[in-house]
């Protein structure tokens, strides 16, 4: 028997409350809909190793880590993802949809943290053994539209409670990202009304991945 088409590995990046997961869902439902197997996932998190880790790094006090300690949290919790659904989920054949991956990593521990860009690189290389997004969505919002929609929801995490200083170096990584690399990044107005992100979204999905 032949063995299925490899499936894509779409990423959906942003700051808070940009959208990200209430357009994962639509666009997972959308590829759904055009008879694809879609897996919709987030980090950190995504297996039952990596939500473990979520679980610490979305429940401790802001200074719980020197700031290298907590991407390798993040790039542990991401490589349990990969080996447990990611990979396996591509190599059936199924389309993944990440609320997130390792672009989050650069833009918060590097760029809004400190963390070298060199020990990214490493753990990037031990953590993905290779494995990169075929599309990366960028949802681009001003920082304070993006705080205000995320505390009006009233779910605030740690990471929201550093403030606009820090979520504005982490738009600026993204941005920088989406520049650098635009054979694999979309950028997106994420300021503009839902329905018009999710349109933008799937122009560029299908642009880029025709089904
Ligand atoms: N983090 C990290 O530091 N390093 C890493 O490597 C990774 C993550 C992977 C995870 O938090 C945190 O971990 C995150 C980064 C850090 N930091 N924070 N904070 P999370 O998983 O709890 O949440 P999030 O990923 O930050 O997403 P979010 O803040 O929940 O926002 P979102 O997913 O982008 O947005 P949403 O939930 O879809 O929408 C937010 C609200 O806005 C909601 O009420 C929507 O109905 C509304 N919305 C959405 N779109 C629109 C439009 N277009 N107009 C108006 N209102 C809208």
């Amino acid at each position: 028997m032949s063995r299925p088409a490899r499936g894509r590995f779409i990423t959906l990046e942003g700051g808070e409350g940009a959208g990200k997961s209430t357009q994962a869902r639509l666009l997972a439902a959308a590829l759904a809909a055009r008879g694809l197997p879609v897996l919709r996932t987030r980090e950190p998190g995504g297996s039952p190793g990596a939500e473990a880790i979520r679980g610490l790094l979305l429940g401790q006090a802001v200074a719980r880590w020197d700031s290298v300690a907590e991407c390798m949290l993040h790039f542990a919790a991401r490589r349990e993802h990969v080996q447990a659904s990611i990979r396996p989920a591509l190599e059936a054949g199924i389309w993944v949809v990440c609320d997130r991956f390792a672009d989050s990593t650069y833009a918060y521990q590097c760029h809004g943290q400190g963390v070298p860009r060199a020990v990214f690189q490493a753990l990037s290389e031990v953590a993905l053994e290779g494995l990169r997004p075929d599309l990366t969505l960028v949802l681009d919002l001003p920082v304070e539209r993006g705080l205000g929609r995320a505390t009006a929801r009233g779910d605030t995490n740690r990471y929201e409670a550093l403030g606009a200083g820090f979520h504005a170096k982490v738009r600026e990584a993204f941005l920088a990202i989406a520049a650098a690399e635009p054979e694999r990044c979309a950028l997106v107005d994420a300021s503009q009304p839902l329905e018009a992100v999710t349109a933008a979204l799937l122009r560029a999905l299908n642009a880029r991945l025709p089904a």
